[in-house]
């Protein structure tokens, strides 16, 4: 490793150039041209609009750099709690804007590259968006990532840089297709490699004891092969604040020993195909959001970016600190979910193995380091690890696992003397089939803090899945409801409405969001509430036009514009919106004079490509588009729009443009959703279930200001445990039963009975979400939404209401919740140092 060259600071040899740094209008514009010459080695009249891109980033980069520095500096020379957040997915979203807002300078960017002649917009689009995660966990990082940063929270977050993020989802013949996300391709201006900082990580192997110099028996772990962790970093700018954390992600790379032997006698061909192996750890996501595969290449990025990280931050904290001693005084590690609970063992590892500690004072150190936050409650989405995958390539973390575990339940049958059954419900290892080492077990044993993501699924979390751990450590559980950033939802997504409401109440809840409580008195000025709807509309003319030149639909502003935007999953009930269209549909074939509240419904949503009802489902939203967007009968009162590649970019287009958020997954299933969220941020009403967040939702808005419907988690478990026959709500229900019979007949299908045949079925004979029980509650809602609707200006009324009362759910509050009750972390303002300060 090449050791930094260390030179008082006040001697510090770097000249800051006006150009890097300088903020006029025409100092920017230089600048852009200098680095479209220097860095992307082009001239204004052969650049492309990349290179122009490129180069508008380099010099917002340059601009924020004296900042991330200054950080990173200050963090090197003061003893302050890090928090240290590990997940397996950063979903981002675009850079430029971001940056731009939090160092306060769009407007002088916009108009140097306007007076360049340059279409602003047109390089903005054409930044690729790092699609670093699956949906909502990933997003909720990067939020997290902008708060920690806008509250100047010393943090660090630590991933994986996949080099294939989420693919991009195309729509053919109404099914989904896969394309490769090459992010990457152009080159990322945001990121600097830092190879000094790579580590090594083992793989495979045996273990073996030996007595070390003082006759201490030690383990060391002899391994099969080490792959090399590159570190590169990104600046996550706090707003308006100097504080410029840093997101740290891995590359896998071959180690350079690596396989010696093979090179040695002349195999050049397989010593290369083991190289390319190695580098496949950080290939791609995993693209199956909550449904676990169990697939060994998932276990070796998960095992790779946690080693990575943690012998990191180990040679962070010495070079601070004398020893590992204090390492969980100065560390809080969040667990984001199980993906990287493999920490715990390999803390455990590093302390006892690589810095000689007793188990006792490892332990000690590790339970206390790291917390855990759980965020699903689906069976399917709990990671376990079979014994013999595990124990092949992590060896001594199994022995550690299974030490941890010995302890573990040596404590259990202390605290339970007279119940062995608590032994096998607790124990780290599932052994009532095959054997697997459950990972959130290991994740609550080794953790001081567990919670849930919204106050119903916290309470779930101790009433049935963390059941017995609840019962053992209550003091360990606490909930964290979720939230999201205003800066990425409301200022930059929707700069209009953004700015009314500045012009009403100041721009204060942008950094505190319980502000948009004084918009309430607004509710009650009419003239407020007529202009609160113009925007909206404009808004949604905005998406209209996209909408018209990506699929050539026509839509119209003035139709209510609702929304369902998410991974397309069984739980989530897409479907469940499709049945009330098709509903809709029906009524007005029966009756076309029929007085309907003219509405878009729009759709967007990645399935994972091995989900095949979820695929089916995207395939059914199509056809039946299709019929309704081309019957004349209907003759354009309902449209029906599937939006192919739903990201973060489509994010920030869709959330200001709805009128209705459709939250309607069955009670009990979604942690709590963050999407629901910056709906209601953004002038969104809500049709929804007690589920998740929405519960929390309704009670801050206003039960009156949302449509409420369908069975409660104990509803949904009382049907359940009485056997739920779906066949009785079909029978029942006329409008339902024609709504399937439809569907059955092959009417969306040109005549094919087969196609949907599984979709129809599965309702049918067991509707594991509950569809059929929840239609007509849900038909019922629709239809006061339509209603409601008519009224513009209480609709309008409801909207500022509700955007007014949504102050909790930003990721502020939630980050706060986390420094105060789980990390004890403090803000540390950043000063920027005088040599660094800009000459313009
Ligand atoms: C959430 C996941 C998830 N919960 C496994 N669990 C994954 C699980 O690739 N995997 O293996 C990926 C993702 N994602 C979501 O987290 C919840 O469904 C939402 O309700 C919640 O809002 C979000 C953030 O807490």
């Amino acid at each position: 490793m090449n050791p930094p060259i260390t030179v008082p600071l006040d001697e510090c040899p770097i000249i800051i150039e006006d150009d890097r740094t300088g903020l006029s209008i025409e100092t920017i514009r230089r600048a852009l041209l200098d680095n479209l010459y220097y860095v992307q080695g082009k001239t204004p009249q052969t650049a492309t609009k990349n290179d122009f891109y490129m180069a508008l980033a380099y010099t917002v980069r340059d601009r924020l750099l004296k900042r991330w520095l200054s950080t990173q500096l200050t963090y090197r020379k003061t003893p302050v709690k890090t928090v240290s957040y590990l997940s397996a997915e950063f979903l981002l979203g675009p850079h430029l804007i971001n940056n731009l807002i939090s160092l306060n300078l769009y407007d002088p960017f916009k108009k140097a590259i306007e007076e360049s002649g340059l279409n602003f917009q047109e390089l903005v689009d054409q930044e690729e968006e790092p699609g670093l995660g699956n949906g909502g966990l990933g997003r909720l990082a990067a939020c997290y990532m902008d708060s920690l940063a806008t509250l100047e929270i010393p943090a660090i977050g630590y991933g994986i840089r996949y080099e294939f993020g989420i693919f991009d989802q195309e729509i053919k013949d109404g099914w989904q297709v896969e394309i490769t996300d090459k992010w990457l391709q152009y080159g990322n201006p945001w990121e600097i490699a830092r190879p000094e900082f790579a580590q090594l990580v083992k793989f495979g192997g045996y273990t073996e004891s030996y007595y070390d110099q003082d006759h201490i028996y030690r383990v060391r772990w002899v391994p099969r092969y080490t792959v090399n962790g590159i570190p590169y970093d990104t600046p996550i700018l706090g707003y308006r604040v100097n504080t410029a954390n840093t997101l740290r992600l891995w590359k896998a790379e071959a180690s350079e020993s690596f396989n010696f032997e093979r090179f040695n006698v002349g195999d050049y061909y397989g010593a290369v195909r083991d190289k390319v192996a190695c580098e496949t750890i950080s290939k791609v996501l995993y693209p199956n959001d909550e449904q676990i595969q169990g697939k060994e290449l998932r276990l070796e990025q998960q095992f790779f970016f946690v080693s990575c990280s943690l012998q990191d931050m180990i040679r962070i904290h010495l070079n601070k600190n004398a020893s590992l001693d204090n390492f969980h005084e100065m560390w809080s590690i969040q667990l984001n979910d199980t993906h990287p609970a493999i920490g715990v063992a390999e803390l455990m590892r590093l302390l006892l193995d690589e810095n000689n500690y007793d188990w006792d004072t490892a332990w000690n150190i590790t339970k206390n380091t790291f917390a855990y936050t759980n965020h699903t409650l689906l069976p399917e989405a709990l990671e376990k690890w079979p014994l013999n995958i595990f124990g092949r390539m992590l060896p001594r973390h199994l022995e550690i696992i299974y030490a941890i575990n010995h302890r573990f339940l040596d404590e259990v049958r202390i605290h339970y003397p007279n119940d062995v059954s608590k032994l096998a419900c607790l124990s780290i290892i599932d052994e009532t089939g095959e054997k697997y080492v459950r990972m959130a077990h290991l994740a609550c044993v080794g953790s001081f803090a567990i919670n849930g993501v919204a106050a119903l699924h916290t309470e779930l979390l101790k009433s049935d899945v963390l059941r017995d751990f609840y019962e053992l450590y209550p003091e360990k559980f606490s909930n964290k409801t979720n939230g999201v950033t205003p800066r990425r939802w409301m200022v930059l997504s929707n700069p209009r409405m953004s700015f009314t409401i500045c012009e009403k109440i100041g721009d204060s809840w942008i950094k505190n969001l319980d502000d948009l409580r004084q918009l309430e008195g607004y509710a009650e000025d009419g003239g407020f509430r007529n202009y609160w709807q113009q925007i909206k509309k404009e808004v949604k003319q905005d998406l209209a036009n996209y909408i018209q030149a990506k699929l050539d639909i026509k839509v119209d502003p003035h139709s209510l514009f609702d929304v369902q935007v998410k991974r397309i999953h069984e739980y989530k009930r897409q479907h469940l919106n499709v049945l009330n269209i098709v509903t809709l549909y029906n009524r007005i074939k029966n009756n076309p004079n029929l007085d309907v509240t003219p509405r878009t419904f729009i759709f967007g949503g990645k399935a994972a490509p091995g989900y095949f009802m979820a695929k089916l489902i995207i395939k059914l939203i199509n056809s039946v588009a299709d019929v309704v967007n081309n019957d004349p009968v209907i003759c354009d009162r309902i449209k029906v729009i599937f939006l192919p590649d739903y990201n973060v970019t489509f994010g920030q287009r869709v959330y200001p443009a709805a009128d209705i958020s459709e939250q309607i997954s069955t009670a009990g299933k979604e942690a709590s959703g963050t999407g629901n969220m910056k709906f209601s941020l953004n002038g969104a009403l809500t049709i929804g279930t007690l589920d998740g967040a929405n519960v929390e939702i309704r009670e801050s808005v206003g039960a009156e200001n949302f449509f409420l419907f369908g069975l409660t988690t104990e509803e949904v478990y009382a049907i359940r445990a009485n056997r739920y026959t779906p066949r009785d709500y079909y029978n029942s229900d006329e409008e339902l039963k024609a709504v399937l019979d439809l569907i059955s007949t092959g009417f969306f299908s040109h005549g094919d009975p087969n196609l949907f045949r599984p979709i129809v079925d599965n309702l049918l004979y067991s509707d594991p979400y509950m569809l059929l029980a929840d239609y007509r509650s849900y038909v019922d809602a629709q239809d006061a939404v339509g209603c409601a609707y008519r009224d513009q200006d209480h609709w309008g009324r409801m909207s500022i209401l509700n955007v007014a009362r949504m102050g909790k759910f930003s990721s502020d509050r939630s980050i706060k919740d986390y420094c105060n009750d789980i990390w004890k972390t403090k803000p540390f303002a950043i000063d920027v140092p005088e040599y660094m300060q800009s000459q313009a």
